[in-house]
């Protein structure tokens, strides 16, 4: 049973300090399949510290735990994947409010490369953004890099931000990075990556990406300069189609 803060009805409306919120409270939350505890807890961490900060802290580190008792035989495959789709569903309820501008701002396209199997650094990523006012298409975990090309031609992206944790998915970032200049000749959307993989200086050294994003924060800052370049773009121009998707235009 996780610890939970004590309920005093009138003081209901009164804000709960951070500590409160703890990556252990969390993490058991999560793998008792309370999304609905799980988002308070978090929706309380952005409202103090913002969303990126939240992610990166709180629920980076409650993940954390999961893998560690996953990894030390206290919790199964079964706890685990629980608590990830807990946090899927949690993540849902503290959405960002979806306005018309974020049918109009900037496009940022967002992709697990070929294998990769972890999304919920994604799905983190997806609201960061969101917040900020880009459209974003979170394409998820495991995308093919033809796939990925063939969407980065048909759609008017500002970013791309590629995700892999494991150092053996440097070939499918390699492939993932030359598909999406290969896609756009002109190099005009800067590619960023993050995910684990991003830490490992080794392995980034030999990336061909504009930015190396350690956390959602340095992301926000990354992406922020990026929409700060671009040019003013008509208010009724749709960054989701250069070419139509029919029926004749696949293949
Ligand atoms: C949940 C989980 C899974 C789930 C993922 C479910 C899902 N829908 O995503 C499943 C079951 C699929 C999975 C599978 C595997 N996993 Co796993 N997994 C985890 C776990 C517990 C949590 C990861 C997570 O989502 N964290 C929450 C997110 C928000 O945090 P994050 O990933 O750290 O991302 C942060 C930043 O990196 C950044 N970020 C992330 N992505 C991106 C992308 C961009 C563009 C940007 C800018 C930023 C960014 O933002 C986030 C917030 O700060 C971790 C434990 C841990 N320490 O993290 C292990 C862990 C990552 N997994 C691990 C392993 C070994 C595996 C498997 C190989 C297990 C297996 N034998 O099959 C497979 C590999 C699958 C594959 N082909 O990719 C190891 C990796 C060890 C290593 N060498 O690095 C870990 C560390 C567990 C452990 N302690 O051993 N896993």
């Amino acid at each position: 049973m996780p610890k939970l803060p004590p309920v005093d009805p009138a003081r209901a409306a009164e804000p709960f300090a951070a500590a409160t919120f703890t990556p252990d409270l969390l993490a058991s939350l999560l793998a008792d399949g309370d999304d609905e505890l799980a988002a308070w807890t978090l929706r309380s961490a952005i409202a103090e510290h913002g969303r990126a900060v939240a992610f990166d802290g709180l629920l980076r580190d409650a993940m954390r735990l999961v893998g560690e008792r996953w990894s030390s035989g206290r919790w199964t495959v079964a706890e685990e994947h629980l608590a990830s789709q807990t946090l899927l569903r949690a993540l849902e309820r503290i959405r960002p409010p979806q306005g018309p501008e974020s049918r109009v701002g900037p496009l940022a396209v967002l992709a697990g490369v070929a294998g990769e199997h972890h999304g919920l650094g994604l799905a983190c990523l997806e609201q960061v953004l969101r917040d900020d006012g880009w459209s974003v298409a979170n394409l998820g975990p495991d995308v093919p890099p033809a796939d990925l090309a063939r969407f980065l031609s048909r759609n008017r992206a500002a970013l791309l931000a590629l995700s892999a944790s494991l150092p053996e998915r440097e070939p499918a970032v390699l492939d993932a990075v030359t598909a999406a200049h290969a896609a756009r000749a002109d190099r005009t959307v800067p590619i960023m990556l993050g995910g684990a993989i991003a830490a490992d200086p080794a392995v980034a050294a030999r990336m061909d990406v504009d930015f190396l994003a350690g956390s959602l924060v340095e992301a926000a800052r990354f992406a922020r300069t990026v929409a700060g370049s671009l040019p003013e773009s008509p208010a009724d121009e749709d960054p989701f189609e250069l070419d139509s998707v029919g029926p004749g235009s696949a293949g």
